[in-house]
């Protein structure tokens, strides 16, 4: 049976891609990656003929097409159980978290948008992004079990949903607590993100059409 295939946007900016990438290489499931570039002329036609969600990332297997970060987090989670804490409630627990950067955090989404090639610096930020970067470092706070260097000790898809953020606070020089700035440096050094960003910086990027 051919490899799955994850259809991604620009390495550089899609942090929605990144996360079902991370998390499929952490588990140790073989996957071939196709990316389609984002804000191009076809991008829409191109993303359309994959779902009707036309977004990336999608998960191309032999059962069908799987859109959506979560879902092909969780497509990964059933044939990789240890992608989830073990223990039902911590389980929950990072199901909660996941599900808040998932569908949350607009202002930072909005204002510090993912650019791995952007140049360290800080920005003027909203009232409701400061509250964000707050909120972030207090689940933070309130999940972190202190039993190893990640959000549940071991790695996890709650650890996938938030390096994107990790990546925005270290280009936007976001001054963090001690522990959040632990958190970061912890999952910007982890080897399979640094496989991301390093092919992120080769990538060129053709102007947006519109
Ligand atoms: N909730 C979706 C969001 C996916 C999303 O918004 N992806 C962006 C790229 S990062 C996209 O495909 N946008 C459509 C476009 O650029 O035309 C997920 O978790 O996968």
């Amino acid at each position: 049976m051919s490899l799955p295939v994850l259809h991604i946007g620009n390495k550089r900016l899609s942090t929605w891609s990144m996360r079902p990438w991370l998390a499929l290489k952490k588990a140790g499931i073989a996957f071939t990656e196709h990316l389609i570039p984002l804000d191009q002329e076809d991008t829409r036609e191109r993303l359309l003929a994959l779902s009707p969600a036309a977004t990336v990332p999608v998960l191309e297997t032999a059962g069908g097409h799987i859109w959506d970060s979560l879902a092909i987090c969780e497509w990964a989670a059933e044939q990789a159980p240890s992608l989830w804490p073990e223990d039902p409630a911590q389980r929950a627990l990072a199901r909660s978290v996941t599900a808040s950067m998932h569908s949350g955090f607009s202002a930072l989404r909005r204002e510090l948008s993912m650019d791995l090639q952007r140049e360290k610096a800080a920005k003027d930020m909203s009232v409701a992004c400061w509250a964000d970067i707050e909120q972030i470092q207090a689940l933070w706070a309130h999940v972190k079990t202190g039993e190893g260097p990640f959000l549940f000790g071991t790695w996890t898809i709650a650890d996938a949903f938030f390096t994107p953020v990790a990546t925005r606070f270290d280009t936007y020089a976001v001054p963090l607590s001690t522990d959040a700035s632990a958190y970061v440096k912890t999952l910007l050094n982890d080897p399979v993100y640094k496989e991301w960003k390093a092919s992120a910086l080769e990538e060129s990027w053709d102007a947006p059409f519109h």
